[in-house]
């Protein structure tokens, strides 16, 4: 039998076939069981192969060839199809899988500082870059610390517990210690340290200055609108040889201009009362222009330090001449982002803290 053209087209039309079949294989099962039809021990390649027994020699090497060529066809159609079931799965996979990068992420609020920690850390910026050193120190303070020392006599109301929280602990003299009602105390403290750390100095008659503010949290029997049994004070003291009230004058008014970020700004003083100063003034401001313009506002106390509380401090009031003050941090606070009501700081709302820069 010869190797006709007809034969050659039923190799074509089996390597078609074939081809089709792999095609309609949607898994790899079907896949491998298209080409057992096609490919196994009794598919149809096999069967033509041993049809080859039949011819002659010459006709075996035509044929067989032929059929080599189909069963390579059929091989590679097999390993195409293979490979495109494959890019799908992966394909359907990776889909799967799929992340949008462009989808916005899921939102972590941004914290940020409460707006009295701003005032703070602003006053304490200012105050730093003219010259002011920290302190921080015991929010509860013994009798002396918070009292005698800065001059309160023994009977006096601020001492009662109508204005003051009392810690049940007392100290070698049987006074009890209280939460400190102003930062004062750590002025005695620094002031205290500084002349103990300075005493050669001093002895050889140098004079190196105090000038120190105490930022942080007091503590008063009383709440209302304008008052929290915990508030922020902030208090400065400048110690040196001739510091006088042009100097806190200067400084309170620049420290001002800074912390409300105009220039547009007046300063007065007004004659008040303080145990620890000698004279003492009230300190007002007032804004020449911007919402609160014309009022003037109340914003620190100070004084002169009183020459006793400069002794009770180690140092000679002969020679340390000086000032100090007292301000609220939070009535700052207030009034730099225009709060009308104290509570608002204490009570937690984020949706107003979270308006603060
Ligand atoms: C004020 C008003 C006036 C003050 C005094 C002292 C110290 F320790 F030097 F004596 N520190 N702060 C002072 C003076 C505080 O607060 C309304």
């Amino acid at each position: 039998m010869n190797a006709t053209a007809s034969d050659t087209l039923d190799l074509d039309a089996l390597v078609q076939q074939a081809a089709e079949s792999f095609g309609q294989a949607a898994t790899p099962a079907d896949l491998e069981n298209a080409k057992a039809r096609f490919l196994g021990k009794s598919g149809h390649v096999t069967a033509l192969m041993k049809g080859l027994a039949q011819l002659s020699v010459d006709e075996k090497k035509t044929r067989g060839a032929a059929i080599n060529v189909a069963k390579q066809a059929i091989e590679a159609a097999l390993t195409a199809r293979r490979q495109a079931l494959a890019d799908a799965d992966l394909e359907r996979q990776l889909q799967a899988e799929a992340l949008d990068v462009t989808l916005p992420g899921r939102q972590r609020g941004q914290g940020g500082l409460h707006p009295i920690s701003l005032a703070w850390e602003r006053i304490e910026q200012i105050f730093g870059s003219m010259g002011f050193d920290v302190a921080d120190g015991p929010e509860i303070e013994s009798d002396w610390f918070n009292f005698t020392a800065l001059g309160n006599p023994p009977n006096h109301p601020a001492r009662s517990m109508q204005d003051t929280f009392y810690v049940d602990m007392s100290d070698d003299e049987g006074h009890p210690y209280c939460l400190r009602t102003h930062t004062s105390p750590m002025q005695i403290r620094y002031a205290t340290a500084h002349a103990r750390k300075h005493a050669a100095a001093l002895a050889r008659g140098d004079m190196p200055e105090v000038r120190v503010i105490a930022p942080g949290r007091t503590y008063r029997v009383d709440n209302d609108a304008t008052h929290s049994p915990m508030f922020h004070q902030v208090e400065g003291l400048w110690l040196g040889e001739n510091v006088s009230f042009k100097d806190l004058k200067v400084t309170y008014l620049n420290f001002c201009k800074a912390f409300f970020e105009t220039d547009d700004l007046i300063l007065r003083f007004r004659p008040s009362y303080f145990p620890f100063t000698e004279p003492s003034a009230e300190i007002d401001i007032q804004f020449q222009t911007g919402p609160l313009a014309g009022h003037w506002l109340e914003v620190s106390g100070s004084g002169q330090v009183h020459p006793q509380v400069v002794r009770n401090m180690g140092l000679d009031p002969e020679k340390y001449i000086g000032f100090a003050f007292g301000s609220g941090i939070d009535r700052l606070a207030m009034l730099r982002y225009g709060v009308n009501d104290l509570r608002l700081f204490f009570e937690g709302d984020v949706r107003f803290l979270g308006q603060f820069r």
